[in-house]
């Protein structure tokens, strides 16, 4: 197994645990299975931050299956959960703006989630595979953020384009779209300060910096949500806030090197409707991934 896949397996350990009881007792008995011990799983399930919908549905498909005897032995069960936890976890139109140029891409999220460390993370891996990238520092509000950015950008060989602290992030971002315009940017990303989905004030302040933006790039601007998967059904409030204010086109889910409970990721998925895109197992300049739903689903189940 390789590294960054041993630690997202070993963050997901916590799901894994707490899915362990029902799943045994699945291991144990085969498809052979009672009522109380569908809910019992229902309930596991739900315990791993899944979502109600999205577990009544995967359960009850996995009753049917076992009634047409297509689940003969421990591993079918397992492989067919994590078929389902997939199949919740793939949209089939979800494009990666990411890799298009050029892009214009917004890094959005409340505080600490990962958003800067995510920026440099991605600047870094579209200027290895040649493509040239600006980042722009809209985070006007915290001390040490631009000097975080400049660490990332000196590692990934990109400029930045920056401002004195307590400027307004707006006419950072309108600066580095000018630049980002004037060179033939393949990829601008912007970061932004960290927020709570409960300031309206702040929330106005980023509605206010995406406009500027879309209305100044000739790229398609999209919103990234930069969300921390050790957060829980916490992350799934502040995901829908940040949708309803800006708009969000796709997740970039943090710390699954963590504890997380990584059932969020089929939550977030079905209650947004937008992809997963990236996932973040570590600190490091090479720990994002891109989102592999059944690496993913296989990770959480347990399965090798
Ligand atoms: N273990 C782990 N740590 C991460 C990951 N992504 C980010 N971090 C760490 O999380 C902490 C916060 O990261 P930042 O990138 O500063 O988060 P931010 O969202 O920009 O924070 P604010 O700008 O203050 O809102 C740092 O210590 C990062 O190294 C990840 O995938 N795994
Ligand atoms: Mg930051």
């Amino acid at each position: 197994m390789s590294a960054w896949l041993d630690r997202l397996t070993q963050g997901l350990s916590r799901t894994r645990e707490q899915l362990g009881g029902q799943l045994n007792v699945l291991l144990g008995r085969g498809p052979d299975v009672d009522e109380a011990f569908w809910s019992d799983l229902e309930d596991a399930l739900i315990g791993a931050d899944m979502g109600v919908t999205a577990v009544t549905e995967m359960v009850e498909r996995l009753r049917d299956a076992a009634k047409r005897q297509a689940l003969p032995d421990a591993r079918a069960v397992l492989r067919h959960l994590a078929a389902e936890i997939a199949g919740e976890l793939r949209l089939p139109d979800a494009a990666d703006f990411i890799e298009a140029s050029p892009s214009t891409v917004l890094v959005v999220g409340i505080n600490g989630t990962g958003k800067t460390t995510t920026v440099g993370k991605l600047a870094k891996a579209a200027a290895d595979a040649g493509r040239s990238v600006l980042i722009g520092s809209a985070d006007t509000f915290r001390a040490a953020a631009v000097e975080q950015l400049h660490i990332w950008a000196d590692r990934a060989g990109v400029p930045i384009v920056e401002s004195e602290r307590g400027t307004d992030p707006a006419s950072v971002a309108f600066d580095a779209v000018r630049q980002a315009k004037a060179n033939g940017t393949d990829l601008l990303l912007v970061d932004t300060a960290g927020r709570l989905h409960t300031s309206k004030d702040l929330m106005a302040e980023l509605s206010k910096v995406k406009r500027i933006v879309e209305r100044e790039s000739d790229a398609p601007v999209r919103t990234l949500l930069v969300m921390d998967a050790t957060t829980g059904q916490n992350g799934l409030t502040q995901a829908r806030e940040f949708d309803s204010a800006v708009g969000i086109d796709a997740i970039a889910l943090t710390k699954l090197d963590g504890t997380a409970k990584g059932g969020i990721a089929v939550a977030v998925v079905r209650d947004l409707g937008v992809p997963i895109l990236r996932i973040g197992v570590g600190e490091g300049a090479d720990d994002l991934k891109p989102f592999d739903p059944e690496e993913f689903a296989a990770a959480l189940v347990g399965l090798e």
